[in-house]
């Protein structure tokens, strides 16, 4: 009601961001007396009947969720776990200046890492060209059972510590309605004009100064105008309050203190006898896109516009023959986002986001078209740094998720860069996400969005100064468990098919894309169009790599760059073992291809699956991750009791790349033991081999521990064809 009389006097352009989400009702409650709910859903008439409808599948079985949800109209966000509004509303400001976002942040959710960080996006926050965010902070004191941090800090400390955020807190404070009705309304003036006098002062006068955004501090009671008392002790004020205050019917006295409550809103004037909102008080909403809950802002597909794409192929690395030189994949890649960048500066519809990371995962050409957002002091050490920055860089992975969410959902584009260890730390953020997506696919109203990109570099396997804590691939496990309509996870084994694969992923709509490639120098494979038909594909023989192909002793198969070299170096182990040996090169560039079509939309059939891995010869299987998402996607597929996954398995420390993969078992001379073990025909080679791949292997030990660098063997190596 506040904001929309704002809305009306001033006609700003204003959607509106719930923190905790169960706050719900208010907004189903607010988009059907402005309209916009029984627009979306025309069943839900304005009436005596459609508000018993829209009571009655309120929190019902396949009815509403009780939480604020994709289904409510004029939502961004869902609330159910706390912690993101902020962050969101700042994604969602970003790029739209005549924006204004209304953030209500729960006092519970505030005590959550990734709201408690998200308090600086203020400083990413450009006034002449971003919009506006205003926090409201709703101080009601309680979380479910528990008191809240910020409400027993007393007043001067909270001043202090939104002072220290960078905002000038206005504090709304009482319990009786009216008095608050005037107060919060005068606040919010206040806080309007200030916005507006910014905005203007950047616009105008090109102020590039970070300015001191204005945010509200609302204390009222929890609960406040619930029950006062349910069975003698206090509701309102209180943690009893949370959610749902009276449960148990069956108790005498509990029917009717709900009746006294809702009676208590004396709805008999504003309503007529049909159920119908009163005229002069409908009257009092905003109208058309200007209501919140059809502002188009909140269903941002409605507002996207595709990206501008260059031609990936221009930035193609010139492969000759397989293998004839070393590139760095994400430097070529940074390239092309460098035009990507530069070729959607006037739609002002592409950011690039970060923890910190741009440089360092190689792709910094981005810098060359834009520099990174900035509103805090510079210093002459400083580079790139730019209140009109299109790269945003914040050492949260929280907020780079969250900005970018936000980003996405009112209709933008982006890619998030990120050390593949540390994405884990949006796990659940991700869950989020992919869940808004799946159950917007099924909300016909809800216009597609861009597709949330992620691209994982310092990979598991080449850690060899950070050790254990930065080897972990598991985000590909947690990412395969959700809906197969929503996630795609591309394992780009060279420079061409990663640059094939992020054109892909930038022009599609409404998924998770996981692209997972390396930076350091690495073998390249495929020239262009070989890359860009490998991809299409998802998965290929690489016929150039085998011999007697087409009726194999062995498959070696791979999925990542890394076990892509490791497979191909144990192909010429073979091929010097046993030079009849007859060896089918699989790779795999599109992990889901793997599952059958009836899972994914991008499974082989069985057929395909068959000509590639055959049903009866074993498959030796390289792959970046945990081993067993290659089982979990193969496991009814006719050869699978043949399929023999080498991965990742826990095993890492301070180590050279090639001695990493020794540890897991991954290593060259491991898949070729592999290989000569499941032969039949190679039975009596067995124990030989075995007794050069441990000598070898101890060789190795000690040249590392000795030397601190692999051996020249291992150094030298380069990819060399059959004869
Ligand atoms: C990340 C997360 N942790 C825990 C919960 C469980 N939970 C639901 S509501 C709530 C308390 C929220 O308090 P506050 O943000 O102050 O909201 P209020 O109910 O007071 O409006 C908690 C802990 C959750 N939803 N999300």
């Amino acid at each position: 009601m506040h904001l929309n009389r704002l809305i009306t006097e001033q006609d700003v352009d204003m959607i509106y961001v719930i923190g905790p989400g169960h706050g719900g009702p208010g907004l189903v409650a607010h988009t059907y007396l402005e309209g916009s709910y029984t627009e979306t859903y025309p069943h839900i008439e304005r009436n005596r009947d459609g508000m018993r409808q829209l009571f009655r599948q309120f929190s019902w079985p396949y009815g509403v969720p009780s939480h604020v949800a994709p289904e409510t109209p004029g939502s961004i966000h869902e609330g159910g776990e706390l912690g993101y509004s902020l962050s969101h509303a700042f994604g969602a400001a970003f790029d739209n200046p005549d924006l204004v976002v209304a953030c209500i942040v729960g006092d519970g959710e505030a005590e959550t890492g990734a709201l408690a960080t998200s308090w600086h996006s203020n400083k990413f926050l450009n006034p002449a060209r971003d919009g506006a965010v205003l926090p409201i902070l709703h101080l009601n004191g309680f979380k479910i059972a528990n008191p809240t941090l910020l409400a027993r800090i007393g007043k001067d400390e909270l001043t202090d510590l939104m002072h220290g955020y960078g905002y000038e807190p206005h504090f709304v404070e009482g319990h009786e309605p009216m008095k608050m009705h005037q107060a919060l309304a005068a606040s919010l003036d206040t806080c309007m004009a200030r916005i507006r006098s910014i905005q203007k002062e950047a616009r105008q006068s090109g102020n590039t100064t970070r300015p001191r955004w204005p945010m509200i501090v609302f204390r009222t009671p929890k609960g406040w105008t619930g029950p006062k008392v349910v069975d003698g002790k206090p509701v309102e004020g209180t943690w009893r309050a949370h959610q749902v205050p009276i449960t148990d019917f069956d108790k005498p006295g509990h029917l009717q203190i709900l009746e006294d409550w809702l009676r208590s809103y004396r709805h008999e004037e504003l309503f007529d006898e049909h159920g119908k909102f009163l005229d002069e008080l409908a009257a009092l909403a905003p109208t058309g896109r200007r209501r919140m809950g059809a502002n188009p802002h909140a269903n941002g597909g409605l507002l996207l516009k595709p990206l501008e794409m260059p031609h990936f192929r221009d930035f193609a690395e010139e492969v000759k023959s397989p293998g004839d030189h070393k590139a760095e994949a994400t430097r070529v890649l940074g390239k092309f986002l460098r035009e990507v960048m530069r070729k959607n500066m006037a739609t002002a519809n592409f950011r690039l986001f970060g923890p910190d990371e741009t440089a360092s995962n190689r792709l910094e050409a981005v810098y060359e078209a834009s520099g990174k957002a900035w509103m805090a002091e510079v210093e002459e050490v400083d580079e790139n740094l730019s209140p009109d920055g299109r790269v945003m860089e914040v050492l949260s992975e929280h907020q780079c998720q969250g900005w970018l969410e936000g980003y996405l959902l009112t209709g933008r584009h982006g890619l998030f860069s990120c050390y593949e260890a540390f994405i884990h730390i949006i796990d659940s953020m991700f869950n989020q996400h992919a869940k808004w997506l799946k159950t917007t696919r099924t909300i016909a109203w809800r216009a597609p969005v861009a597709s949330l990109n992620y691209l994982l570099t310092s990979h598991v396997w080449h850690q060899d100064h950070n050790g254990f804590s930065h080897q972990d691939p598991g985000f590909i496990d947690h990412v395969a468990n959700k809906k197969s309509e929503v996630v795609r996870i591309y394992l780009p084994p060279d420079a061409n098919c990663l640059l094939s694969v992020a054109d892909h992923c930038l022009r599609s709509r409404q998924y998770v894309n996981l692209i997972i490639a390396g930076k350091q120098p690495d073998w390249q494979w495929l020239a262009m169009d070989e890359a860009v038909r490998h991809c299409a594909a998802g998965a290929g023989i690489w016929s150039w790599a085998g011999q007697g192909e087409d009726d194999p002793d062995v498959v070696m198969a791979c999925a990542g760059d890394a076990p892509t070299v490791e497979t191909l170096a144990a192909v010429m182990l073979l091929r010097d073992f046993e030079p009849d040996i007859r060896i089918r090169v699989v790779n795999v560039v599109d992990l889901m291809s793997l599952e059958p079509n009836e899972e994914h939309p991008h499974g082989m059939d069985d057929d395909q699956f068959d000509e590639l891995f055959t049903r009866d010869r074993p498959v030796i299987f390289a792959f970046h991750g945990y081993p067993g998402v290659v089982h979990k996607l193969t496991y009814r597929r006719h050869n699978h009791d043949n399929i023999h996954v080498r991965g990742y398995k826990e095993e890492g420390t301070t180590t050279t790349a090639f001695d990493m993969m020794v540890l897991n078992n991954l290593d060259r001379f491991q898949l070729a033991l592999d290989a000569i073990n499941r032969i039949p025909r190679f039975e009596h080679l067995r124990q030989s081999a075995a007794h050069d791949y441990w000598t070898g292997i101890e060789k190795h030990r000690l040249y590392v521990s000795e030397h601190g660098r692999d051996m020249p063997g291992i150094r030298d190596w380069q990819w060399k064809g059959a004869k």
